[in-house]
């Protein structure tokens, strides 16, 4: 339960320009930022003013009432999820326009696997094995089958569904990457929420100096998650903003920062070249981090997703995948598209927009989001 609210954010926290002696004093012979570039940041020593709100209030009852709107999508389960998607509604459609389990049935299928971006090669393999499996007459009816696919897809997870595991390392550097619009401003404002709920302490650099609204975007994130953010006037070089993003971290010795960049320049070889000068200029401090590259893809590009890892694994290098949008209108396939072609761990998935909605890749509760719940009269 909710107690305490942000009665404001701590004023001036992230504005630029602030004078040093507001910052709270580094560890000694600690590296000291510019305080001219880097804003004083509100850390441990109370970041933000909070206060109890008696519940009777009308302020508190309206916190309430949000906190129980944005807290209710949270319970929504992965299958009311993942329903809306290509690959559940192709997937449902296909068992109801063919309860008995014939060629067209598994041809309709392998179609629908693939229109559900789940990839040629492997939709062919799935299908084949079935019927081969399905002329040996080991399938009674079409669930004795359903249960083989929910097998087949499970097991081609079950390599990439590995959780990131936060290192003791401290700061835990984790860089977020992928071209503009995925979701990685509004993952790592999941992410602070869900490292906070476990009780880390965190920073976040606002590596997108690109664009003017971004780093607004990850402030907003930061006050809702009392997670201070590292921040200097848009245009300023990325790899500075992050360098001193875990200069400051360490300094603190807080448990880990998250560093967003830009999703877009000018050119895209721009923007692998300033991902691999963030890289080389984290090292000089850290020859380990960042300890976790994660890309971020959006679900609903198809196999576009496909490229875009590929590009980012060759130019800087990838140690795990988001793999965001998979609520609406995803068709879902791309994940297992993702595992055959990169077997890179799939972290986590965005289920909804809201700061609970960013869940640890659970191949079951994945996969049985996909499969028809109920096959009601067929096989
Ligand atoms: N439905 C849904 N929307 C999401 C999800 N993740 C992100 N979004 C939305 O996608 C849009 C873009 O998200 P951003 O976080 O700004 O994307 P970005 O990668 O930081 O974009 P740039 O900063 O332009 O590179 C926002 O409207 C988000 O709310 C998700 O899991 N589900
Ligand atoms: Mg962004």
């Amino acid at each position: 339960m909710l107690k305490f609210w942000n009665k404001k954010p701590a004023p001036a926290a992230t504005r630029p320009g602030e004078p040093a002696a507001a910052a709270p004093d580094p560890a000694p012979g600690a590296p000291v930022a510019d305080a001219a570039t880097v804003a004083p940041l509100p850390l441990e020593e109370a970041p933000f003013e909070t206060e109890a709100v008696p519940p009777s209030t009308p302020a508190a009852i309206d916190m309430l009432e949000q906190d129980i709107a944005a807290a209710a999508p949270a319970r929504r389960s992965w299958r009311e999820r993942l329903a809306g998607s290509g690959f559940a509604r192709g997937l449902a459609s296909v068992f109801v326009r063919h309860p008995r389990l014939d060629d067209a049935f598994l041809d309709e299928l392998e179609t629908c696997l693939i229109s559900a971006d789940v990839g040629v090669a492997t939709a062919t393999e799935i299908v084949d094995d079935l019927r081969r499996r399905a002329g040996r007459r080991e399938f009674a009816d079409v669930a004795a089958l359903l249960a083989a696919l929910r097998a087949d897809l499970l097991q081609r997870l079950a390599a990439v569904a590995q959780p990131l595991a936060i290192a003791p390392t401290r700061p835990f550097v984790i860089l977020v990457v992928g071209v503009n619009g995925v979701g990685k401003t509004t993952t790592i404002g999941k992410l602070a929420h869900r490292l906070r709920g476990e009780g880390r302490s965190l920073l976040l650099a606002a590596g997108d100096t690109f664009r003017a609204a971004a780093v607004e975007q990850l402030q907003t994130w930061g006050r809702r998650n009392e997670v201070a953010v590292v921040a200097q006037d848009s245009g300023a070089d990325s790899a500075s903003v992050i360098f001193d993003a875990l200069q400051i971290a360490r300094s603190r010795q807080l448990d880990v920062l998250i560093a967003d960049t830009a999703g877009r320049l000018h050119t895209q070889s721009g923007l692998m070249d300033e991902l691999a000068k963030i890289r080389r200029v984290l090292a000089k401090l850290d020859p380990a981090a960042p300890h976790e590259v994660l890309l971020v893809l959006d679900g609903t590009t198809g196999q576009n997703a496909l490229s875009q890892t590929r590009q980012f694994r060759d130019a800087i290098g990838v140690t795990g995948l988001v793999v965001t949008k998979l609520d609406g209108t995803a068709k879902g396939g791309i994940v297992f598209a993702l595992a055959r072609e990169f077997g890179l761990p799939i972290r986590y998935v965005g289920l909804g927009e809201q700061a609970q909605d960013l869940r640890v890749f659970d191949a079951a509760a994945f996969v049985d989001g996909l499969l028809p719940d109920t096959l009601g009269g067929h096989g």
